[in-house]
């Protein structure tokens, strides 16, 4: 997509626009027309996407015409973060015109494969959670439901990643720098968004937030094509933006260019970076102004829509409200949406408070994503009462008479009001609890995996559960089959497609269940394993080409790839190579090659002030620099750092992976995702009873799963033994450590890492995580994987059985759960 990429444009293809195009020869016409004439590129540029566009924009305003026509219940998915990865494969494979685009763009003298790999990844979240976000998108829009995301549009999304000697390093990642193709900007939907400023009581009696400082949310759409289905949905992204009044063009004149444009420097700011995801001190009031930046945009767009649909004349009844708008809070991240809901209502459209709560009740619902206390969120009371005191005013209330219902109606509860209100008055830090408002408010609270909701009700919202025994659900994650299957690895969904005789399971992934009856049959095993084998083939390329590092693809590929966190143990697992480096220095040569040999490859990105972390990254970088140019051991172990961990990489790792790791500490992983990705691409997991980890384990079959580790029962009287002294260390557990001490990899100081292992380090528990406990399970189920990958059959018939276990993890099955059973949508199928 450059100059040079033009001069390869053939001349004998004509230059014209066929927005509909299907036939090759009109998708390179149109590629052409569009590299000459879009306004958004200068003439040089080649910019197939644009072909996309002219195909599917019909496409998506018919979709937004005929929401408003049929003026069905939509819902709005409220997140700080989605992760979208790339879009062009997506968007033509969901079209269903991968063929006529790849031959139009061999007409035109380029592999689709080439032009793919030009394009940036969308990176607007930190892991899961943002993730989680876009594979909802994907579903919503192939089920044809009306439901759009909203989110920021950050200048700057997830940093990129590389590791020198030092470990990590982060740079800031432009995914805007040559403009992206798959936005369209809205110059008519803006609305103002306050900050600071004080509350006036009107005449009336009313309130009224006033002053401060007003900025502007302009909205860019990101088109969200459904897989087969001319509903093409929404993600409505908002910047930032000072207004032409607020430039003080006396003050610039007169030189003071700084002071002039102080609000539109402030604006920019809003909008130029992705929270860094895990708790910090730093920038606390800018992720608040974002948040609820967030969520005025996104609740007046919405409101404006509700007023102007169905005859539009703005004319409705509220309490018909939430009868066509629900709203999905994706965590507490967007809980401002709750008082601003009020504000609007009371303030702007002079509703009561009662008629107000009932309206705003009955629209929001709130996701839980974790069960860590450090990442529940809680807002200083000063800064908020500062930066949106009309906001406080309404939590207050909101907590008076949660209090007073208590009292009136649970007085059995009363010793507990304290931790249950939203308010926390602590003299020395008074917060606001976002989750407890969440709850409070919301007409639905939810969980991500079974274990996950089970334990929301057992401990963290037990007390409310008592109140409202109706309002907690689970919504186990799922993921699109389309990016991570069909299109990820296209071998493999042919032959699936050729022994189920049938496409649907790209839409119905139950259907994979048809698999089991074949999965001894020798001719579907050959088939399976030869796809297996060409995409670790393309991931071997791949480690080659971004490590420098040769890997062997009839190795055993192992793969853990998340966030790095100390509670994901990815400590444990370099922990089990460095002993497993150990023993096969032991060996003769002999005995080395009855072992089975293993490339292990972890990736992930550590938050750039999580020492414990970079370390970790810096371990398994320097483990992997000694075992991989150690000649005796070379055949049988290498080790790999993956760098810039993205989505784009996972859709290349996630097809090669044969054994891949999910071992948190039971009761931490609230569900986890990529383990359901790993699963459907037919690769076995060894894990813990974590997250959707046990589902995924009785939906594959524990034969098909290597488990190990404490359960989450067992977690805290593990944890009060160790602190008595009661804990007695595996011997392989400590001659691992050991072997790093004895700077074995280098002379790096790992002491604090190892520290938190043992004393009363890292978070002020000792192996708060325990990883001393599990290690010797953990090592005993690594020999278990070592033997079953010896039998190839054997291995072979458990990736086939593992994919056909995992239909349940569709977010197509999820997002069905979510619309009847929280949002109370139905489909609205553009004809
Ligand atoms: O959400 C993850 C969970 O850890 C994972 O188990 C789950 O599968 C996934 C989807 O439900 N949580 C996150 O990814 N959380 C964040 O990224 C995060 C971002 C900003 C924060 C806190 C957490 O302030």
């Amino acid at each position: 997509t450059n100059g040079a990429a033009k001069s390869k444009i053939p001349d004998n293809i004509p230059v014209a626009a066929h927005p509909l195009a299907e036939d090759p020869t009109d998708i390179a016409s149109n590629i052409k027309y569009h590299a000459q004439y879009s306004p958004h590129f200068s003439p040089i540029k080649f910019e197939p996407e644009q072909a996309y566009f002219a195909a599917a924009e019909s496409q998506w305003n018919e979709t937004y015409l005929h929401y408003h026509k049929v003026d069905p219940k939509q819902t709005y998915y409220l997140s700080m973060e989605f992760l979208q990865g790339r879009a062009l494969t997506n968007a033509i494979g969901n079209l269903d015109i991968q063929d006529a685009y790849a031959s139009a763009l061999n007409k035109l003298g380029h592999e689709l494969e080439e032009i793919t790999e030009q394009e940036k990844d969308m990176a607007l979240g930190n892991g899961g959670l943002g993730r989680l976000a876009s594979c909802f998108l994907d579903s919503m829009a192939t089920l044809n439901l009306p439901a759009w995301g909203y989110g920021l549009r950050y200048r700057y999304g997830l940093f990129k990643q590389s590791i020198s000697k030092a470990g990590q390093e982060e740079m800031a990642e432009d995914w805007l720098e040559k403009f992206s193709p798959w936005e369209v900007v809205r110059h008519d939907v803006v609305f103002p968004v306050r900050f600071f400023g004080h509350v006036e009581v009107l005449p009336t009696g009313s309130r009224k937030w006033v002053g401060g400082e007003v900025l502007q949310a302009l909205a860019y759409d990101v088109p969200i094509p459904g897989y087969k289905t001319k509903n093409t949905n929404s993600l409505r992204l908002w910047e930032a933006k000072a207004s032409a009044a607020d430039f003080n063009l006396f003050q610039f004149n007169d030189g003071q260019y700084q002071t002039a444009a102080e609000l539109h420097a402030r604006a920019q700011q809003i909008c130029a970076v992705l929270y860094p995801g895990d708790a910090t001190e730093e920038g606390k009031l800018l992720r608040l102004k974002q948040q609820f930046f967030l969520c005025s945009a996104s609740l007046q767009d919405l409101i404006a829509r509700f007023k102007e649909r169905k005859d539009g004349t703005g004319a409705r009844e509220w309490s018909e409200f939430p009868t066509k708008v629900a709203v999905q809070l994706n965590d507490t991240h967007p809980t401002l949406a709750i008082p601003e809901l009020m504000r609007l209502l009371m303030d702007e459209e002079g509703l009561g408070w009662d008629e107000a709560w009932a309206v705003t009740s009955k629209t929001i619902a709130y996701t839980n994503h974790t069960v860590l206390p450090e990442a529940l969120e809680k807002w200083s009371l000063v800064v908020m009462t500062k930066l949106l005191p009309r906001h406080v005013e309404i939590i207050e209330e909101i907590d008076k008479r949660f209090i007073a219902m208590i009292k009136s109606t649970r007085p059995d509860l009363e010793s507990k009001i304290s931790d249950m209100r939203i308010l926390d008055h602590n003299p020395n830090k008074p917060v606001v609890r976002m989750a407890n408002l969440c709850v409070v408010s919301g007409h639905t609270v939810n969980g991500v995996a079974q274990l996950h909701s089970d334990i929301l009700k057992a401990e963290l919202f037990a007390d409310y559960v008592s109140i409202w025994p109706t309002k907690f659900q689970n919504k186990t994650n799922g993921i699109t089959p389309r990016r991570w299957l069909k299109f990820c690895s296209p071998e493999l969904s042919e032959i699936i497609t050729k022994w189920l005789k049938t496409d649907k399971w790209v839409t119905n992934l139950d259907l994979l269940v048809g698999l089991r009856e074949f999965a001894d049959n020798p001719e579907l095993q050959a088939e399976w394993d030869a796809a297996k084998m060409a995409n670790k083939q393309r991931l071997t390329e791949y480690i080659l080409r971004v490590t420098g590092e040769s890997i062997d693809p009839n190795s055993l590929f192992d793969i853990q790839v998340k966030r790095i966190h100390e509670y994901k143990r990815q400590l444990l697992n370099i922990l089990g190579a460095v002993y497993r480096y150990k023993k096969l220095k032991e060996m003769s040569p002999e005995e080395r090659k009855n072992t089975t040999p293993r490339t292990i490859m972890i990736g992930g990105k550590a938050f750039a002030t999580y020492t414990n972390a970079k370390r970790i990254v810096k371990l398994v970088d320097d483990v992997g620099a000694v075992v991989n140019t150690d000649p005796e051991v070379n055949e049988y172990l290498k080790i790999v750092f993956v760098p810039n961990y993205n989505v784009s990489v996972a859709e290349v790792l996630i097809p090669g992976s044969e054994l891949s790791q999910h071992i948190s500490t039971a009761g931490m992983e609230a569900s986890g995702t990529s383990n359901m990705k790993f699963a459907l691409n037919g690769c076995l997991i060894i894990g813990t009873l974590d997250g959707a980890n046990v589902e995924i384990r009785e939906e594959v079959g524990e034969d098909n799963f290597f488990l190990f580790g404490a359960t989450a029962d067992e977690v805290p009287k593990l944890r009060k033994d160790r602190e008595n002294g009661l804990f007695k260390p595996d011997p392989r557990y400590e001659e691992a450590k050991q072997f790093i001490r004895s700077k074995a990899f280098g002379s790096y100081d790992y002491e604090p890492l190892l520290d938190s292992l043992e004393g009363n380090s890292g978070f002020g528990r000792g192996d708060y995580f325990l990883v001393g406990h599990d290690f010797p399970a953990y090592i005993d189920a690594q020999a278990k994987v070592d033997e079953a990958y010896k039998d190839r059959k054997r291995w072979i018939k458990m990736s086939i059985l593992s994919t056909a276990g995992s239909g349940k993890f569709s977010s197509d099955r999820t997002i069905s759960q979510y619309a009847k059973e929280i949002w109370n949508i139905e489909e609205c199928r553009v004809p």
